[in-house]
C-alpha cells in the first residue's frame, strides 16, 4: 500500500501561476495594499477582465517544455476575487466581460494531458465584509464602513468555497493555503479537505497542520530539508502577478536556486504571472523553455539515458 501523498517525492518541479485582476494594472498582486488603491477603484477592474487570448493549453505546453510536473493556480488571492464560478460571491470571473470559468478551463486542459492541478487559496480576503482586516500585514485596511468583522462567519464562507473547489474540478493534487490568520486554528477544515479529496497534500500555511512547508523566495543555506518541503520562487524580483517592466531574475539565478532546493531534498514551485490578455509574457516562456533544456540535461547526466 502506498499513501497517495507519496507522489510528493516524485513531483519535484511545478508551475505556480498567479493570475487575477491584478494582471490588468500589471504592477503587483498586492496592489490594493501596496499601491494604496481604494477598494472601489480596485473592484472596478473586474469590468475590464477580458483575457481573449487565454488558452490553458499554451500555458501547459510551456510548463511541459520546462519539465514541470504539476500546476498550482491562484483561485483566490488576497484581493478576494474568485477565478471560478462560485455561488458564494458575485465578485468572480463569471461577472466579468470574459464571463467564463477559467479554473474549469484550466482543470479540463490539465485532465486532458494528465497534468496534476493544485489550488492556491488565500486566507486573507480584502473584499469579504466578514474578514477582519485588522490592519496588520496582509490585513491592511482596518474595517471599513459596511464591514462586519466576524472570523467565524468568514471561515464558514471559506468552507463553502472549499466544497465547491474540491468537488467540481476533478482530482486536486495540493491545497496551497496562503497566510493563515495567525490566531485562527481549526484542524477540522483540513480534515474536511481530506474527506473531499483523499490523497490531497495540504501545505502548512493554513489553519491546521499541513503535510509540507513552503519556504518562499529563499532556500535556506546548507543541510537537507528534514520534512517535506516545496520551495517557491517567482521569476520576477518584485511581483508574483504580472508586472510591466518586471526585473526578472537571470537564468543562472533560477537554476541555482532550483538546483539547491532539489539537492536539499525539496521540491521547486516556480511562478509565472500571465498577462491580462491571458498569455504568458514571451520573456517568461523563453526562460522556462531554456530552463527545461538545462533541466533535461541535468536529469540525463544523473539518471543516464533510458534503457
Ligand atoms: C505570499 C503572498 O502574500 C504573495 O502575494 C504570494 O502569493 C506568495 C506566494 O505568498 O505570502
Amino acid at each position: 500500500f502506498q499513501d497517495a501523498r507519496d507522489r510528493f517525492f516524485d513531483m519535484r518541479f511545478g508551475m505556480f501561476v498567479h493570475w487575477g485582476l491584478y494582471a490588468i494594472p500589471a504592477w503587483h498582486e498586492q496592489l490594493l495594499w501596496r499601491g494604496n488603491a481604494t477598494r472601489k477603484e480596485y473592484e472596478r477592474l473586474m469590468h475590464r477582465f477580458d483575457p481573449q487570448r487565454f488558452d490553458p493549453e499554451a500555458w501547459l505546453d510551456v510548463a511541459e517544455a520546462a519539465g514541470m510536473q504539476y500546476v498550482c493556480f491562484t483561485t483566490k488571492h488576497h484581493d478576494g476575487f474568485c477565478m471560478w464560478d462560485t455561488k458564494e460571491t458575485s465578485y468572480n470571473v463569471m461577472n466579468t466581460p470574459y464571463g467564463k470559468d477559467v479554473l474549469a478551463m484550466l482543470a479540463e486542459a490539465c485532465a486532458k494531458r494528465g497534468m496534476p492541478l493544485s489550488l492556491y487559496y488565500s486566507c486573507p480576503d480584502w473584499h469579504h465584509p466578514n474578514y477582519p482586516n485588522l490592519g496588520r500585514h496582509h490585513e491592511m485596511f482596518g474595517p471599513r464602513a459596511g464591514d462586519e468583522p466576524d472570523l467565524e462567519k468568514y471561515y464558514a464562507y471559506v468552507r463553502r468555497q472549499i466544497e465547491e473547489l474540491l468537488t467540481r474540478y476533478g482530482p486536486i493534487y495540493q491545497w496551497f493555503w496562503d497566510v493563515n490568520v495567525a490566531e485562527h486554528r481549526d484542524p477540522s477544515i483540513n480534515e474536511r479537505i481530506r474527506e473531499l479529496q483523499p490523497g490531497i497534500l495540504i501545505n502548512n500555511r493554513g489553519p491546521g497542520d499541513g503535510d509540507y512547508s513552503t519556504p518562499e523566495r529563499h532556500v535556506p543555506e546548507g543541510g537537507v530539508f528534514r520534512t517535506p518541503t516545496e520551495a517557491c520562487q517567482s521569476l520576477g524580483r518584485e511581483s508574483w502577478g504580472y508586472r510591466e517592466n518586471e526585473d526578472y531574475y537571470s537564468d543562472k539565478f533560477i537554476m541555482q536556486s532550483m538546483d539547491k532546493a532539489l539537492a536539499m531534498g525539496g521540491n521547486y514551485l516556480l511562478n509565472v504571472g500571465p498577462r491580462a490578455d491571458g498569455t504568458l509574457d514571451p520573456i517568461n516562456a523563453a526562460t522556462l523553455r531554456r530552463l527545461g533544456d538545462w533541466f533535461g540535461r541535468v536529469k540525463e547526466a544523473f539518471l543516464g539515458a533510458e534503457p
